[in-house]
């Protein structure tokens, strides 16, 4: 029986054709697949959200060696006329992080995940201790002032800006007891 060796060595010979093809013209077909996989967009959608929604004065909360959690604060300032989120966040100096806010539960301040942290059209979202926070959880490394650790927040449409934030030292918010800084997050 010769066929299968027969098409064995037609398949090899277009295989090795198609690989002749592929590595002439890779850079060409990458290019018209792009351009074919790229969403059809309106001029406002095509503006990444990361480009319009500006981070202000990051700043991260210093703490002893040997405490698992901390968190970053900064203020984002919207100058698109569309409602932006940001949508999740992410540092190398933790384990996890976590978009959180402060509630006054009954006189005890509590935190808790939030979704998303909304920045309104022509608005500013102020992250700050107390209210809302880029929780960082399990840190990998000393918060030492001086310092600075990276925050990377994504947005709703998967653009994200990635800030330096200082490390300082930050008074505990008033009524949290400092429980913000130990324990588990929630
Ligand atoms: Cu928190």
């Amino acid at each position: 029986m010769m066929q299968p060796t027969f098409r064995a060595v037609l398949l090899g010979s277009l295989i090795a054709l198609m690989s002749a093809c592929n590595a002439e013209t890779d850079a060409g077909k990458a290019a018209a697949l792009a351009d074919a996989t790229k969403p059809a967009v309106t001029a406002e959608t095509a503006v990444k959200v990361a480009d319009v929604v500006k981070v202000e004065n990051p700043y991260a909360r210093a703490v002893p060696p040997g405490q698992p959690n901390s968190a970053s604060f900064m203020t984002l300032v919207n100058e698109s006329d569309v409602d932006h989120s940001v949508k999740s966040a992410a540092s190398p100096v933790a384990a996890t992080v976590e978009l959180h806010t402060h509630t006054n539960n009954n006189g005890v301040m509590e935190m808790r995940q939030v979704e998303q942290i909304d920045v309104p059209a022509k608005g500013r979202t102020e992250l700050k201790p107390g209210g809302l926070h880029v929780m960082l959880i399990g840190l990998k490394q000393d918060m030492k002032v001086g310092e600075t650790a990276p925050i990377t927040l994504t947005f709703e449409d998967g653009s994200s800006t990635t800030v330096d934030a200082p490390i300082q030292e930050i008074a505990p918010p008033a009524g949290a007891g400092g429980g913000h800084m130990g324990g588990m997050p929630h």
